[in-house]
C-alpha cells in the first residue's frame, strides 16, 4: 500500500530544496506550496522505536506534517477509504486535511516530526473516539 498510487483525496507536497556546499535548505511558505496561512508550527521527537501517536481528526485545523529526521508511516481515514504514506524525506510533506482521522506510526527512533498548523491549539477541535468521528462525517 505504501508505495501505490496517492488517492485525490490525499496531498503530498514536495518542498523546494536549496543544497549547496554548506548543506540544504527547506522551504515552506504559506500560499505557496503551504496551502494555508501558517498560524502555529509544534514538532514531536524523541519517540520510541516503532511507537505511534495521532489517532484522531480534527475538525477544521489543516497540517502540514514533514519528517524533517527519520521516517513515520501515516495512516489516514476519510470514514470511506482508508490510505498511508510513508514520511521518510526532509522536503516530503503530507497534507492532512479537517475530518480525516489519522495516525503516525512506526517511528524510527531517530523521528523529528516538524507540524506546520492552519490554527492555534484548541482541543475542541480535535475528536479522539473513532465512533464519534464516523458520526461527525455523516451529519456532514
Ligand atoms: C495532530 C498530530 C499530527 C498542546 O497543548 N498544544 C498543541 O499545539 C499541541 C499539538 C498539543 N498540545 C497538547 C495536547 C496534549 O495534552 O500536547 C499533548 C499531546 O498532544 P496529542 O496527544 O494530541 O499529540 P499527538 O502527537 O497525538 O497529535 C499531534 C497533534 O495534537 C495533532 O493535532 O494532528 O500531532
Amino acid at each position: 500500500m505504501t508505495n501505490s498510487p496517492v488517492p485525490e483525496w490525499i496531498k503530498v507536497v514536495n518542498l523546494p530544496i536549496k543544497a549547496d556546499e554548506r548543506g540544504s535548505l527547506v522551504i515552506a511558505q504559506s500560499d505557496d506550496n503551504v496551502p494555508f496561512l501558517i498560524k502555529r508550527a509544534f514538532y514531536i521527537f524523541g519517540v520510541q522505536e516503532n511507537g505511534s501517536r495521532g489517532f484522531h481528526a480534527h475538525k477544521a485545523n489543516r497540517q502540514l506534517l514533514i519528517c524533517i529526521q527519520g521516517s513515520s508511516l501515516i495512516k489516514m481515514d476519510n470514514g470511506t477509504e482508508k490510505t498511508e504514506i510513508l514520511l521518510n524525506e526532509p522536503n516530503k510533506a503530507l497534507l492532512v486535511e479537517p475530518q480525516v482521522w489519522h495516525s503516525m506510526e512506526e517511528f524510527s527512533k531517530d523521528l523529528i516530526m516538524l507540524v506546520l498548523a492552519s490554527d492555534k491549539y484548541d482541543e475542541n477541535d480535535y475528536i479522539r473516539d473513532y465512533q464519534q468521528f464516523l458520526e461527525y462525517i455523516k451529519q456532514k
